[in-house]
């Protein structure tokens, strides 16, 4: 198994981390902070344009850019992925093409002749998730009848009755609101073309999703699918003839709760589903284009849009936080001090992003005082445990006068939103009703949000760094930690891929919390990374993991993911062949420009569902673990760093 090669040379490791952390200090904008690409996949611009046609403001030299940039992205057999390599995906094909129509492109043009030869062998629209549905029903391209019903009554729900919207992730939740609007509307804004050319003619039967949906597990309450689906049969029919003034007053209570929610930048929740949806909901509603919300909103927009040689694209979402955290993390893992002025420009930045008010997750924790940061740049009513973990983990790191106090209530926040199981979850605390998972509605992506370990484990590391590891807080997640370890001796990751994220986040927290490296659940992690480490000496986990435990482990190695896995290993104290091994394969692939190349998505929105290649995790991942390597191989890292600004 282990191929004899000596260990890199330390002299070539420092060379390699020198010239990713200067890459690295070159990236950072004048305002102290970073930001990477956050890659995802065409539904955002197929849906932009169709946003566009829909509040009648489609330009043509937005469509023939975002076409251009659509079409670059087909692949050779016509299909249209949701992750670098993966496989053809029926719903985002299907909105692609809806979108290239929409630019012109005609069904006889080969390119869209093979995507609807895919679609419909794929199982047509009637097969495509009910987004994609909800989106050819505005258009008239598909029956409102023919799609599950969630009347915006729900918003009355009070919060303890199950299925209220603080039982739903709050993604689900910003989407849902205005979603309510949008179907009990049931708008149909016709286009100059059909799609019949994706329609096999068959009745839509409920998505199924390999490894949720088809084998109920053991929690899984037999026989709701039965009652939501006489459910969905009873709303179809309350939806011919709702309760006019409560209909009238909950259309009122739900847009006022949207405008509510809409942040400084105009967006909504800082993602693009909520955001589309409550513009077009809001429409609906009566707020008209020039209406400050509505033009704020789509001004908004365009903050989110990149504009290069191969077209126009949308970003899901901005990563500004917890890129700022994770390059800070980086740079201070490699050797860069303390004090160093790009560390204190971030840290004042970061320090001007605290969370000061109360939000969504105050509905689960009434008395507990705001603190800690949300992902985005203007995110203040979600802000979020992992990037509050991180940040505390940066700023703590820095010599910075004033980050103590925004640092002691960020970690009472953060500890406040333990779930009663003693796990941690990104936004909310006990958000676990499973109930929301099994709606005829919910056919993609998460819709609640439960502990997770990679969440946890940053808790762990955090509170043990600022001295608490011996905490009841810090003991119950050790504990959840140690109950969700894999039977193979990994961790699922929920928002990296997949147990190579997992593991790599749980191992440095055990650690970190007092485990000792020679106790037995570090030993069996350490042994299941060693039996996934690749034959080129790297790790790499494919997305299908999520969907097949085959590629559990397995994938093409990339800069990430072997930083992940050695960062792991480092910490469990590993000094072995695979480590060297590891660290070879970073330097042999390093760019000269000191980077990396990721074209793998290695980030996870939802598993099984939606992916992210966030542009900076192949150099701050790496610059970290050979850090933490050149650390313990010196025997406590005195790398060479530069002083004064970059
Ligand atoms: C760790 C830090 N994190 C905890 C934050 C990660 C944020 C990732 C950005 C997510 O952007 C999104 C969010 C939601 C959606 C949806 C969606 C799916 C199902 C429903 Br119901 C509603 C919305 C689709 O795309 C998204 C992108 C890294």
């Amino acid at each position: 198994m282990t191929t004899l090669r000596a260990a890199p040379p330390a002299s070539g490791v420092r060379l390699a981390l020198d010239a990713a952390r200067d890459h690295l200090l070159g990236l950072q904008s004048p305002e102290g902070w970073w930001k990477g690409e956050l890659q995802t996949n065409v539904t955002m611009d197929a849906e932009d344009l169709l946003l566009r046609e829909f509040l009648g403001i489609r330009t043509p030299e937005d469509t023939a850019e975002a076409a251009r940039w659509i079409r670059s992205e087909q692949r050779d057999d016509g299909t249209w992925a949701n992750f670098h390599g993966g496989p053809g995906d029926l719903s985002t094909t299907v909105e692609a093409y809806a979108a290239l129509r929409l630019a012109g492109d005609l069904p006889s043009a080969p390119h869209m002749r093979a995507a609807a030869d895919f679609v419909r062998q794929a199982g047509g629209i009637e097969g495509a998730r009910v987004f994609t549905r909800i989106w050819l029903a505005m258009f008239g391209q598909w029956p409102w009848e023919r799609l599950p019903v969630l009347p915006p009554e729900l918003i009355f729900l009070p919060s303890w009755f199950p299925l209220n919207v603080y039982d739903w992730a709050c993604w689900a939740r910003q989407t849902i609101v205005p979603l309510t609007i949008v179907s009990a509307r049931r708008p149909v804004r016709p286009l100059p073309f059909g799609l019949a050319e994706l329609r096999t003619g068959r009745a839509s039967q409920t998505r199924r999703r390999p490894g949720r949906d088809a084998a109920p597990s053991g929690n899984a309450v037999p026989g709701w699918d039965t009652v939501f689906a006489a459910l969905d049969r009873a709303l179809h029919g309350y939806e011919r003839r709702p309760i006019r003034s409560l209909r009238r007053a909950a259309m009122r209570r739900a847009a006022e709760w949207i405008v509510a929610r809409q942040e400084l930048d105009g967006c909504w929740g800082g993602i693009q589903p909520p955001w589309v949806y409550s513009l077009i909901a809001l429409n609906l509603c009566g707020y008209d284009i020039a209406h400050p919300v509505m033009r704020r909103g789509v001004e908004g927009l365009d903050r989110f849009t990149i504009r290069d040689e191969r077209g126009r694209r949308l970003e899901a979402c901005q990563s500004p936080v917890w890129d700022t955290a994770l390059a800070m993390n980086a740079l201070l893992d490699g050797g860069l001090p303390g004090g160093h002025a790009a560390l204190a420009k971030a840290a004042a930045w970061l320090a001007c992003q605290e969370i000061r008010g109360p939000g969504d997750w105050t509905v689960r924790r009434p008395s507990l005082p705001p603190g800690g940061w949300a992902f985005e740049f203007d995110n203040d009513w979600y802000p979020d445990v992992d990037d509050t973990a991180e940040t505390i983990l940066a700023l703590r790191r820095v010599d910075h006068p004033g980050v103590r106090p925004v640092i002691g209530r960020a970690l009472r926040w953060m500890t406040g939103m333990a779930s009663k199981d003693g796990g941690f979850a990104a936004f909310d605390a006990d958000n676990t009703r499973e109930l929301c998972t099994r709606l005829p509605f919910c056919d993609f992506g998460a819709v609640i949000d439960p502990p997770s370990a990679d969440v946890t484990a940053h808790v762990v590391e955090a509170l043990a760094a600022e001295g608490h590891a011996g905490s009841g807080v810090v003991r119950r997640a050790v504990v959840w930690l140690l109950k969700a370890q894999e039977p193979g001796g990994s961790w699922f990751g929920r928002w990296g891929a997949n147990h190579v994220y997992g593991t790599g986040a749980v191992l440095p927290a055990l650690i970190a919390a007092g485990v000792r490296p020679d106790a037995t659940c570090v030993r069996r992690a350490v042994t299941w990374l060693e039996a996934h480490q690749n034959g080129d000496g790297g790790w790499g986990e494919d997305m299908r993991s999520y969907d097949d435990p085959a590629w559990i482990g397995r994938g093409e190695s990339t800069p990430s993911q072997t930083a992940w896995a050695l960062m792991a290993l480092l910490a469990a104290g590993e000094r072995t062949p695979a480590v060297e091994r590891g660290v070879d394969w970073l330097i042999r692939r390093q760019r000269p420009d000191g980077t990396w190349d990721e074209p793998h998505f290695t980030g996870t929105g939802f598993p099984g569902d939606f992916y992210i290649n966030y542009h900076l995790y192949r150099l701050v991942f790496p610059i970290s673990a050979l850090g933490r390597y050149l650390g313990l191989h010196d025997g406590g890292g005195e790398a060479g760093a530069p002083e004064g600004p970059p």
